[in-house]
């Protein structure tokens, strides 16, 4: 180990000390921990085991028993809590997420954020969690619905928001009166271990907080495995890959427990011929390249209308061979590192499928001179001919496919005619385009924006998408209610029993 190696993995340890993490989580263990900054070693943790599963499950279980009867605005007193303890540890949780993400300074900053904001956003919830009260047919009756607490939540999450995510379900869950199980990205379990320490200081002051109730598991495949499959689990919650998807999604159907999946999106954007071109040029380099195209709403794909695409193309360009690629701790680079080499081979191997189908490649080329253990790219721009072969499908790296279009509605048709359907953007001044692109025949996806990019969304809207993306929701709006069960209560007050439908059934 070199100086320069141990420097990171000193902080790193630094941080877990200062953050309450026990030391024994972080060291010894086989499951080993590390930058994709630098490529270093930052722990070493044990795994958790088939058993350690089983045994969490029955735990969160008991504890869902008793947080359910809490009433929702006391639950939403814990929440409330660890949104204070988040906010108090938000430059060190930052710090590590850029340290194992290996996100800019502002964008790990960013990611905590999200965790306080889904915070507040459920304290407030936890006072109204609605039910509608219905006009029944029958005289003296009431009907009404109400939302229970569902169960325990298995959480399971990915490497690229890798405390956020954790947090929209969450939060969500335990004011809902659900127990939660997390399994993190084995990429990065340091900052899970970091959020459950920062979630046990707001257990502790909360007090009562019933054993198991928010539980961690770091470890492999076979404990996913063992929270889709158990009939206890109410709900899979699962962010990743639509590969990942269509193993759980099933799975979870067969015991008809319910999933809430977040998998690939294959996100674009649309520039027409009113578009005010400086705001798109911003949007699509922030949209196409933050996180280093790391994000599940990263603008992958872009239809330039003919008319524009002679002055935006070349522009874009020049950003993109401008824009700073760089260790995200050390310097203010804008682009960071891709998250391991598989990812990187997975970028050149789209690269070349794209020059194979005609693509013309600025960029995308590896920088090798900031951390040898490390993948650094250069975002890459390819024009492409026509929207085939990589194009249709989600490389997680910084390739923004650019086409040209001439007709609104063959350009619809083509944005939405991939498998995925989460995030979209148009840049037009256009009344007519706009409203278009928003209506039932226009974007096809869960997320559609109009003069923003496709990525950055606040948790206060609804978050996830449609067909290969999995169709789930999370964070804002009433995503809470996938974490409830919703009962029906019809209430006589009367005297007499009628029937609904006008049935009579009468014994004498
Ligand atoms: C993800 O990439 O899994 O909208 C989540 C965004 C972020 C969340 C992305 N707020 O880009």
């Amino acid at each position: 180990m070199n100086a320069k190696h141990t420097t990171l993995a000193i902080e790193a340890a630094a941080l877990l000390d200062r953050l309450g993490v026990d030391p024994a989580a972080r060291t010894g263990g086989s499951l080993i921990a590390r930058s994709p900054v630098t490529g270093e070693e930052t722990g070493r943790l044990p795994f958790a085991s088939v058993a350690d599963a089983e045994a969490a499950i029955l735990t969160a279980e008991a504890a869902f028993k008793a947080w359910r009867v809490v009433p929702a605005p006391r639950r939403g007193e814990l929440v409330r809590l660890l949104g204070e303890e988040l906010r108090a540890a938000k430059a060190e949780l930052g710090r590590l997420v850029s340290i194992e993400a290996g996100k800019s300074v502002s964008e790990g900053l960013g990611e905590v954020q999200e965790m306080i904001d889904i915070c507040d956003f459920a304290v407030g919830l936890s006072r109204q969690l609605y039910g509608l009260t219905i006009a029944t047919e029958r005289p003296g009756h009431r009907m009404m619905e109400t939302w229970h607490p569902l169960g325990v939540v298995a959480v399971i999450t990915a490497f690229n928001f890798p405390v956020a995510v954790w947090a929209w379900n969450a939060a969500l869950a335990l004011i809902c009166g659900d127990a939660v199980i997390w399994k993190p990205s084995e990429k990065t379990p340091l900052t899970a271990l970091a959020t459950q320490a920062i979630f046990a200081k707001a257990a502790k002051r909360f007090g009562q907080v019933p054993e198991g109730l928010a539980q961690l598991l770091v470890g492999a495949g076979d404990i996913g495995a063992v929270l889709v499959d158990s009939p206890k689990v109410a709900l899979v919650s699962a962010t990743g890959s639509t590969r990942m998807g269509r193993i759980v999604g099933p799975k979870v159907a067969a015991r008809f427990g319910r999933s809430l999946l977040e998998l690939g999106g294959n996100n674009a954007g649309i520039v027409c011929p009113s578009a005010d071109l400086d705001m798109a040029l911003r949007a699509i380099a922030f949209g196409a390249m933050g996180t280093a195209g790391q994000r599940c709403t990263t603008m992958r794909r872009l239809f330039v209308h003919e008319s524009v695409a002679a002055e935006l193309v070349p522009r874009l360009k020049k950003a993109w061979a401008s824009v700073t690629v760089g260790n995200p701790l050390t310097s203010q680079a804008l682009v960071g590192p891709l998250v391991d080499g598989a990812a990187y081979d997975a970028m050149v191997g789209a690269l070349e499928a794209a020059r194979a189908a005609g693509g013309l490649v600025t960029g995308g080329e590896r920088v090798t001179d900031i951390a040898p253990d490390a993948h650094y790219v250069r975002p890459a721009l390819v024009e492409m001919p026509a929207q085939v072969g990589p194009v249709l499908e989600e490389t997680f790296a910084p390739i923004l496919y650019v086409m040209t279009y001439s007709d609104f509605d063959a350009v619809i048709e083509a944005h939405n005619a991939v498998g995925a359907g989460l995030s979209s953007a148009i840049f037009t001044t256009d009344l007519r385009e706009m409203e278009m692109f928003l209506s039932a025949a226009g974007s096809d996806c869960g997320i559609a924006n109009v003069n923003i990019g496709t990525s950055g969304a606040e948790i206060g809207g609804a978050f996830g998408g449609e067909k290969e993306t999995g169709g789930g929701r999370e964070s804002g709006s009433d995503a809470w209610r996938a974490y409830m069960r919703q009962a029906t209560n019809t209430i006589n007050y009367s005297r007499d029993l009628p029937l609904a439908q006008g049935v009579v059934f009468d014994i004498g």
